[in-house]
């Protein structure tokens, strides 16, 4: 980059880079953003009178492409640039136009000075540097391979690991001896002792199964087989116990990373899963749609009981029905006393339609009762974490009799949770973000003492760095969570520098070129969703019963809007009424376009219609908001808002009907992290409208099997809108194609099975490579703990005392 800025130093783009510094230092504000940059540099482009490929073609449009910050100080302008993924370059440039390169500590202090808050007196500031911790540690060079983790480490480890083949053996002897369930031997028995009986006995038990029908159930050959030293788990017929051995015998004589792959996704080695899921209400009905009860609810119910039935096929082929395993799934939540009809006072729930897939609530420590008791804010919830911790281990042993085999956070505070216990019992820890409210919030962590009274970054953002830094591995529903895109910074890459203004300085907050980042993205609930084409498995009633509710139903108490003309085409959406899911700003732009309005209706299902029905400020804000934007377009009779809480099947159903209409599902999100909802209305066969800020943009091919809008600019995105409406008013057969599309797109990269397989097989991996690699990552956690017990936890003891008085 710094060539780059030389180049225009160098030419006659000089006085251009002078002219445009001279504007920026005339703007008010001095902490510039990507997008208050473009417009400066497109204000300058047009007052200069610049041609329009100037952006793309002069030194400076690009310098101004790659630019993701500018902060101003005195004369200097300081130039925060990404010249790449997941990589960061900071420059100050003089008013002379002289350039000098920035260390990442410099700018964290300008960071502070720029808000009041640099201190040099104090002494240092705490630095937070996990970079040491990851030296001695492989990381990925491509950036394209970032969240391909598995693949990278297990080729890496195996070079290593393969190099040395007594070691390798010796390894995998003691791998294989290490399995058991509830007591009971698996794999290999002491008939096995040595490499070389191993590598005999392998090809002896091969020779043995080939003689046998391929289908012949390993029951009946189990003694002969425990004779050899093999115990249960390689199979459930002769021909799948065959391939495990062929794959291992491979493995002992000519090892390769995609054999060992293919080997360890076969071990028994996971029966015992726990998915914490902390805040917020937990359950199966009447929790959707509150305030930080969306998405996670229903990704964490959905892969609990996806994870059980891959966890029940895995048993079976491995040939352990037979011995009574079973696994067992818990979702780990808190018990809320005042559970305001919900479930959510009870301990255990069953988790519908699985065997052994259990909702367990532990209650919090009874500090505060005007607290615990009742439901708790998750920007309130930290002081309750480390004791809810304590409890849940006592419970889930009791639950389990023995330890899990794998925990998965979810959240920020349940991923907290989850490496509290994963430390104690010594387990596989998994991360899954969902969404990291660092990025959500602009300037969260350079404001984050005005904003301390009510979110409390300075806890969610050191539990933050804690969990991830501290997880065997992370999972993300999309690549750009990890590292973004080209020109936008990823969730997990925010965390890379920082400052929290008198707390401390992040230089190095997590390693984005880990292999424990693995892309991961989750399914839908098949049962639900799925194509209104399938009329047989529809309910005639419901069908018409939804049909009502959307279109023609007065009922003031749950519906808004009367349509003058029901039989227009519908532009649907349904999303908790929270700010960033901005209904509002669609209201907005169906509101401003009176050519949308002649052709469509605007159907938007948003949990409540009333200020005194909503607890949340956020909420009833929207709410006023809602209202007014009807009243200000004038778009009664042209909209329906619902104010229902639907059920799961109801759910499913009221998207078929709306594509029984050859409706359009929008997503109008100022930023979605993934967005359940469009892989919902897409596999029902909706044509899908999202955000292109966030993970939409990984799940929609645009124009192929759905559109990208960008919700900002309402004019653009009324207009993508109509110009697929009155298409489709020519060429009806243009609707059903992308419709098709956008189902064939969920089937084959969208489905819980291709989740729980993948995920199973990355804790099977990474637990084999903890335990080969004998990898040392006893400094990071202890580093990691002393931030708990040095930062987190007196500043969540300070914010438990204010909760004493409330
Ligand atoms: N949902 C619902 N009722 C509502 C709003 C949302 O059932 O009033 C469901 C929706 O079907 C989806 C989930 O809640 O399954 C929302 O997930 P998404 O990932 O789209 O967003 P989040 O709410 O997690 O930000
Ligand atoms: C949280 C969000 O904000 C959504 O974008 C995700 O789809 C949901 O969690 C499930 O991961």
């Amino acid at each position: 980059m710094s060539e780059l800025i030389q180049a225009i130093l160098d030419s006659e783009e000089k006085s251009d880079l002078r002219s445009f510094m001279s504007q920026l230092r005339q703007h008010d504000q001095n902490y510039l953003l990507r997008n208050d940059i473009l417009n400066v540099f497109g204000e300058y482009c047009s007052k200069s009178e610049k041609p329009d490929n100037f952006y793309t073609s002069s030194h400076l449009g690009k310098l101004i492409y790659y630019t993701q910050e500018i902060i101003q100080e005195d004369s200097n302008l300081c130039f925060i640039i990404r010249p790449k993924i997941a990589s960061q370059e900071v420059y100050r440039l003089t008013a002379d136009l002289d350039i000098e390169p920035m260390t990442t500590e410099e700018l964290l202090d300008l960071r502070d000075r720029l808000v009041n808050k640099f201190q040099p007196q104090e002494g240092d500031l705490l630095e937070l540097d996990f970079g040491p911790f990851y030296d001695y540690t492989p990381t990925i060079r491509d950036p394209k391979n970032i969240g391909k983790g598995v693949q990278f480490l297990n080729r890496y480890l195996s070079s290593k690991l393969f190099q040395d083949a007594k070691q390798w053996l010796e390894s995998l002897l003691n791998f294989l001896r290490l399995h058991h369930y509830n007591g009971f031997q698996l794999l290999i028995n002491d008939r096995i002792q040595t490499q070389q009986q191993l590598s005999l006995q392998v090809k002896k038990a091969i020779g043995f199964v080939s003689d046998r029908p391929e289908d012949e159930p390993y029951e009946q050959f189990r003694f002969q087989l425990q004779m050899m030293g093999f115990e249960p788990g390689w199979g459930n017929t002769a021909g799948r116990v065959q391939d495990t051995l062929n794959i291992l015998d491979e493995l002992i004589d000519s090892p390769d990373p995609q054999t060992l792959e293919a080997f360890i996704s076969r071990v028994p080695m996971i029966f015992r899963i726990v998915l914490v899921s902390a805040h917020g209400w937990f359950g199966q009905e009447g929790v959707l749609g509150r305030p930080d009860t969306g998405g996670q609810v229903v990704y964490v119910l959905d892969q609990a009981k996806n994870l059980e039935k891959q966890l029940q096929e895995d048993i079976i082929l491995a040939g352990l029905e037979g011995l009574n395993v079973q696994p067992k799934v818990i979702i780990l939540t808190r018990l809320i006393p005042n559970s305001d009809g919900t479930l959510c006072n009870q301990r255990l729930e069953k988790v519908h339609g699985t065997e052994n897939a259990w909702i367990l609530r532990v209650p919090l420590r009874d500090f505060n009762p005007n607290m615990t008791q009742n439901w708790i804010s998750r920007f309130e919830f930290w002081p309750y974490l480390e004791t809810f911790a304590i409890d849940s281990q006592k419970e889930l042993l009791a639950e389990f009799h023995g330890t899990p085999d794998l925990i998965v956070g979810n959240y920020s505070d349940g991923n907290l949770v989850a490496f509290l216990l994963a430390r104690r019992m010594k387990v596989t820890q998994c991360n899954v973000a969902h969404a990291l409210e660092k990025s959500k919030y602009l300037f969260s962590n350079l404001y984050w003492q005005d904003l301390e009274d009510k979110y409390h970054f300075s806890l969610q953002f050191t539990a933050d760095l804690i969990a991830m830094n501290a997880a065997n591995f992370v999972i993300s529903s999309t690549y750009q969570e990890i590292v973004g895109t080209p020109d936008s910074v990823g969730q997990y890459e925010s965390y890379k520098c920082f400052t929290m203004p008198d707390l401390y300085h992040v230089v190095n907050g997590v390693e984005l070129f880990s292999p424990k980042f693995n892309v991961v993205p989750p399914g839908v609930n098949e049962n639900a969703y799925f194509p209104y084409t399938r009329t047989e498995d529809r309910v005639q009633e419901d069908r018409d019963r939804l049909a009502e509710i959307l279109f023609t139903l007065e009922d003031p108490s749950q519906i808004f809007g009367k349509l003058d003309d029901p039989n227009k085409r519908p532009i649907f959406s349904m999303a908790r009424l929270d700010r960033i899911k901005n209904l509002t700003g669609l209201a907005e732009c169906f509101g401003q376009s009176q050519e949308l309005q002649e052709h469509c209706n605007l159907i938007l299902v948003a949990g409540k219609l009333r200020v005194e029905e909503s607890g949340d400020n956020e909420e009833r804000d929207e709410i006023i908001r809602l209202y007014h934007i009807i009243d200000e377009y004038n778009l009664h009779g042209k909209i329906r808002w619902l104010g229902v809480r639907l059920s799961k099947n109801d759910s499913g159903e009221i998207y078929r009907v709306i594509a029984d209409h050859k409706g359009v599902f929008v997503q109008p999100a100022l930023f979605e992290a993934f967005g359940l909802t469009i892989l919902e209305a897409m596999i029902s066969g909706l044509p899908t409208f999202a955000t292109q800020f966030g993970g939409p943009l990984e799940i929609i091919q645009n124009k192929v099997n759905g559109f990208y809008i960008n919700p900002t600019n309402l004019e653009e995105t009324a207009a993508k809108i109509l110009e697929f409406v009155t298409k489709c008013e020519h060429s009806p057969q243009y609707w059903e194609e992308v419709s098709r599309k956008a189902i064939d797109r969920v089937y084959s990269t969208y489905t819980w099975k291709i989740h729980t397989s993948k995920l199973l097989s990355l804790a099977r991996i990474y637990g084999f490579w903890n335990f080969t690699s004998k990898e040392n990552r006893e400094d990071l956690l202890r580093y990691i703990e002393s931030l708990f017990y040095l930062i987190y936890k007196p500043t969540a003891k300070k914010l438990l005392e204010q909760h004493q008085y409330r």
